[in-house]
């Protein structure tokens, strides 16, 4: 067989191979939710006579990028392999193109005249005997998101005949800003290294950047900025700038502006000056020149996102100015070229007398800008957290959404999940994210609704700039966020900033289909595990809008209930011997309520009124408080911990329910993630019952709390080298103690089971620090039946609520009377810490 037939033999084989093992295929989550995987026979069999041309009227880059998305994702999905034109021809076509240019191009087309910035419209038309499919955008941009979804449409399987569809944006601004910083690290980031930054360099390559690019456009994302709001001044500097255009490159063919996050007092750490007072004229021209270098390279850069006067960074207040002066002063340069600054209302004082029942961190943002509306300059945006402490699991919407009627302002929303499990639990955030953009703050005469969502659009008050910023922090890793199932946060933060008035359901529905298919067993599964699991996740870390009670001095992690209190940040839950509860009332604590318009006051004010969820934020009040349910606020506490433990293990068995219908890689890792989180509820659960429970004095009237069946101390386990320890904070460690090895040849604990003969699950509860991988192996009457290195990586290294982790042995066969041994091998500086074990 001569050399070509061999190779056209490999070549055929290797076809069928892979045409046969193609829905089996690994897949590393990479493209996220644009797999344009190839559609079942029945949802293709629609698509039939669809076009093989695609005719691009006009050039540009990002229509070359819609072109080019077309054709891949018809490929994908269709297996048409589709012809590029420039003009409209003989036969079946779709055209893309602004919408002049359509018009001009297809007589009697029925694209509107007068779509708005980024809109588009896509549907059919019939042109003597030939059919087609029109994407028209009021600009490039839009031509992009017009491309994007007509793919979508055809992923999710809707029928294209009639197709008639309008869109626009809500919202100019749906940004995402990014926490990197130039040495490759990521503030709250959860999924590896930054994928712009590192070694104080821009990356060389940027093959990640427009793959992202190129997801956030899918979701009619606009902008990103990609540099720490605790910003470094180094990258506005002018040997930096060639570094951003490369940047700006990567992103510009998907219409995604750049944009940076800048330090106030650059003019004196950079620009050689003795002040950055921003009313000194020297200062004004330091930002003039700063900026006009940053456009003379990147003429569509989008702008600066500012924080001052916050968590350290030097601002206004170093010369008695307004936080409009700070603003002003850097807009005024960004303004002659189309830039904005998003001014951060994030500014508080961490520093707080906590022995001051009147200090309330939640009044900082009103109180800071109130008396401002008005005073900033037109291209100017205030960039406001959903809620007026910071990302806790439940808050209300922040009252300065309402109180700013004269002044631009964005909502910004977090989709890296900092205090709601880092992305090693799931909380799918758009039913949080709802919440807020549905809440109405009745700031308009009576009648008439303002909702939070027609506030930060602009919509309310007929503000020409407002819309969404989403801190997404994306890592290096092939999936992005760490998680499989988190990109559903950055789907969903997009379609929201898109049109807010699409239900969580509906985006939690697209997701799945174009991230696993359509098969119904998928959709019910995944669907069930992404709706319930923001109330799991409250229900296990702090109900009754207590707030996550997460260690919120340090990493943000893991429960750590003390933490928040007797210091300066604010974040007080104010629980003592006798109650629960920040009083924020206006008749007897904080005055906080008093910031919402009289309406939503009152509500908040009467204890019979405030809604329950948000009872312990609005009010301080004794344990036995009776709710509507007529439960104890304690007995609630408690067994709301438990009913969230128990949804986070559902979701082991619904996830396991999939496996064979989701490729084995995403299958095994999404299961992985899954066990890991429904362990950690376990520890997050008797951290706060536990705690409450010695704090308050009162039992568990189920008396569940504390008395774990099955479990056995690691401290009262016959041990060999392993010494007790300690554990800080105390509600971290069954019992407040561990056992930890100094042995480097390891140590054992050893007990006998006593309980009927059968199969048992044997959980170990340990705690993986992230400066060592120790080595454990679970022994049952000499036998092995498990191993594993702890080597999650979790974020602390010491044994706290951090890095407490379950292991659980599943189905083992158990005889009264059998030995069970529990081996450890420390490893670098973790000492193999073990807490308890439980046979179930
Ligand atoms: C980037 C919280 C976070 C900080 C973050 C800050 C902010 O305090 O813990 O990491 O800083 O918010 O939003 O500025």
């Amino acid at each position: 067989m001569g050399r070509h037939r061999i190779g056209v033999v490999i070549a055929v084989v290797f076809a069928v191979l892979s045409c046969v093992s193609r829905p089996a295929a690994a897949e590393t989550g990479a493209d996220g939710w644009l797999r344009y995987a190839p559609l079942s026979s029945t949802a293709r069999a629609q698509y039939a006579s669809f076009p093989a041309t695609v005719v691009m009227l006009g050039d540009s880059p990002v229509l070359r990028t819609s072109r080019d998305e077309l054709v891949r994702g018809i490929a994908g999905m269709l297996g048409v392999r589709l012809a590029s034109t420039a003009a409209v021809g003989a036969g079946d076509a779709i055209v893309i193109g602004r919408a002049d240019q359509v018009r001009r191009a297809v007589a009697g087309a029925a694209v509107p005249a007068d779509l708005r910035a980024d809109g588009f419209w896509v549907g059919t038309t019939s042109v003597s005997g030939r059919r087609l499919i029109l994407v028209a955008g009021q600009a490039d941009r839009g031509v992009l998101y017009g491309t994007f979804t007509l793919l979508r449409r055809i992923a999710l399987g809707d029928p294209l005949a009639s197709l008639d569809e309008r869109q626009e944006p809500a919202a100019p601004i749906r940004w995402v800003n990014e926490w990197n910083n130039l040495d490759g690290t990521i503030e709250r980031g959860y999924a590896g290294p930054s994928i712009f930054f590192e070694n104080n360099n821009v990356r060389a390559d940027l093959t990640r950047v427009s793959e992202y690019g190129r997801l956030l456009a899918s979701i009619g994302i606009n902008g990103c900025d990609v540099s720490n709001v605790n910003a470094n001044t180094r990258v506005i500097m002018p040997e930096f700038v060639p570094q951003l255009v490369r940047l700006a490159a990567a992103f510009r063919p998907w219409g995604v502006r750049l944009s940076v996050s800048i330090d106030f007092s650059s003019p004196q750490k950079i620009g050689g000056l003795d002040t950055f007072d921003p009313l000194d004229p020297r200062v004004a021209a330091f930002w003039k020149t700063t900026v006009d270098r940053i456009y003379a390279q990147i003429p569509d850069f989008g702008g600066f996102v500012l924080k001052a006067d916050s968590e350290g960074r030097l601002g206004p207040s170093a010369y008695k100015r307004t936080h409009a002066d700070a603003a002003n002063v850097i807009a005024r340069a960004l303004a002659p070229h189309g830039g904005v600054l998003f001014y951060r209302g994030f500014v508080y004082d961490n520093r707080m007398d906590w022995r001051n029942l009147k200090n309330d961190r939640a009044r900082a943002a009103v109180d800071n800008f109130k008396t401002l509306d008005g005073s900033f300059d037109a291209n100017v945006i205030l960039q406001i957290k959903n809620g007026p402490i910071d990302f806790q699991v439940r808050e209300p919407a922040s009252p300065l959404f309402g109180t700013l009627q004269k002044t631009n302002q964005v909502i910004e929303l977090q989709i890296t999940q900092e205090y709601l499990g880092q992305q090693r639990h799931i909380v799918y955030l758009p039913p949080m994210w709802k919440e807020v953009l549905d809440f109405d703050m009745q700031v308009q005469p009576k009648g008439m609704q303002t909702l939070v969502r027609d506030l930060v659009t602009g919509k309310a008050f007929s503000r020409p700039l407002g819309g969404f910023v989403g801190v997404s922090n994306v890592g290096l890793d092939r999936n992005w966020l760490g998680h499989h199932l988190a990109m559903s946060n950055l789907y969903g933060f997009g379609r929201l900033a898109w049109n807010p008035g699409l239900s969580s359901e509906r985006i939690a529905d697209e997701w799945t289909r174009m991230t696993f298919g359509d098969d119904p067993r998928v959709l019910k599964a995944v669907a069930g595990i992404l709706l319930e699991s923001w109330p799991a996740y409250e229900n296990y870390s702090g109900s009754l809008g207590i707030g996550t009670l997460t260690d919120i001095i340090g990493v943000h992690f893991g429960p750590g209930v003390e933490s928040s209190e007797r210091n300066g940040w604010g974040q007080w839950h104010r629980s003592d011997g006798m109650g629960v509860g920040m009083d924020r009332t206006v008749a007897t604590g904080t005055g906080f309520i008093g910031q919402y318009s009289p309406d939503v006051a009152r509500v908040f004010e009467s204890l019979a009124t405030c809604p329950e969820e948000l009872l312990l934020f609005m009010h301080h009040v004794p344990y036995t408080h009776r709710l509507r349910s007529g439960k104890t606020v304690i007995q609630h506490i408690y067994d709301q911990h438990y009913l969230g433990a128990e949804q986070a293990a559902g979701f082991v068995s619904r996830w396991k329910t999939l496996e064979g219908l989701v490729d084995r890689e995403r299958y095994l890792e999404v299961l992985d993630r899954l066990e890991f989180q429904a362990g950690h509820a376990v520890v997050w659960r008797d951290a706060v019952n536990t705690w409450f429970q010695r704090t308050s004095g009162i039992q568990d009237e189920k008396g569940l709390v504390g008395r774990e069946a099955g479990r056995v101390e690691a401290e009262s386990l016959s041990l060999t080298g392993f010494t007790i320890v300690d554990v800080t904070p105390w509600e971290t460690a069954s019992g407040g103690k561990a056992v930890v090895c100094d042995s480097t040849s390891g140590c054992a604990a050893t007990f006998e089971y006593r309980d009927s003969p059968g199969a048992r699950d044997i959980v170990v509860q340990y705690y993986d620090q992230s400066d060592g991988a120790s080595r454990y192996r679970l022994l049952v009457a000499g036998r092995e039946v498990d191993r594993w290195r702890a080597d999650r990586n979790l974020p602390h290294v010491e044994s706290n609520g951090h890095t407490a982790t379950r292991r659980t042995a599943h189905g083992v066969s158990l005889k009264t009377g059998n030995l069970i041994r529990l081996e450890a091998t420390p490893d670098g500086r973790e000492p193999a810490p073990v807490d308890y074990v439980e046979v179930k």
